[in-house]
């Protein structure tokens, strides 16, 4: 009798040990991979590590069983115990400068109903493109935030405008994919989660249209044409307006 586990985790080795055999991996690679490994623990970088490269396969699957808004990447810098905003302003350091950015829109159900009450959580890196909780001692109430939808189903907010995603280069992940002669830029992005009750949580991002690297991200993420949004500015503020559908959960 075989479980769930003993079943994913047989065809995780049996795909491993099929791309060691094909490339005659030597003892010294897999001994220098291991080291790799234990390194990147230490440093705390697993959680990138691992979400660079299989967090948008599971986004896949998800989208597959979804009606809908797509979902995208979490990615590792998701912090549930955030403050909710009741001022209408996510706390940004002034020293660390960005432009306003308005962020707001409407959740709705996949019959075009507004959703009033939904929580809506929002992140996204500093101008230098750090998250706080992670990076530098940003201090966890800074740069995210959750707000809950008015009765017509709508949220707005205030940030600052996002830059383009470098994976830190001193850390681990970043060495790897220059040893490797690969990129390591995420486009400019702004995530969201949208939580109600008797919903599927919804977990996505919204890019900038014409934005560097958007097509071309290290961590694959998704880009669909409804999360890349054009240039919209109001009195010398940029806005970001995002609409999400969320599916009722059976
Ligand atoms: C990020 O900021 C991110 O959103 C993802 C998906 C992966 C690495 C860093
Ligand atoms: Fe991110």
């Amino acid at each position: 009798m075989s479980n769930r586990l003993e079943t994913v985790v047989d065809a995780i080795v049996e795909g491993v040990r099929g791309a060691l055999r094909d490339n005659n991996v030597t003892m010294d690679e897999y001994r220098m991979a291991m080291k790799f490994m234990a390194e990147t623990m230490q440093e705390g970088e697993i959680p990138l590590l691992i979400d660079l490269y299989f967090n948008t396969t599971i986004v896949e699957i998800t989208n597959r069983e979804r009606e809908g808004s797509s979902n995208d990447l979490q990615g590792p810098y998701f912090l549930p115990d955030v403050p909710e905003v009741t001022n209408g302003k996510i706390k940004v350091m002034d020293e660390f400068g960005g432009d306003p950015m308005i962020l707001r829109g409407q959740v709705s159900d996949t019959r075009g109903n507004p959703v009033p009450n939904a929580t809506v959580f929002i992140w996204n890196s500093t101008p230098d493109g750090k998250y706080s909780g992670f990076h530098d001692n940003i201090p966890t109430d800074y740069y995210r935030g959750k707000l809950q939808t008015d009765e017509h189903g709508q949220y707005s907010v205030e940030s600052t405008v996002p830059v383009p995603y470098q994976i830190p280069n001193q850390g681990k992940v970043g060495q790897l994919l220059e040893m490797m002669g690969k990129h390591s830029w995420r486009p400019a992005h702004v995530h969201y989660k949208v939580v109600k009750d008797g919903f599927h949580d919804l977990t996505t991002q919204a890019y900038f249209e014409g934005g560097d690297w958007v097509g071309d991200d290290c961590a694959d993420g998704m880009h669909t044409e409804e999360f890349v949004m054009p240039h919209v500015e109001e009195d010398g503020k940029k806005v970001m307006e995002v609409n999400f559908v969320i599916d009722k959960a059976a």
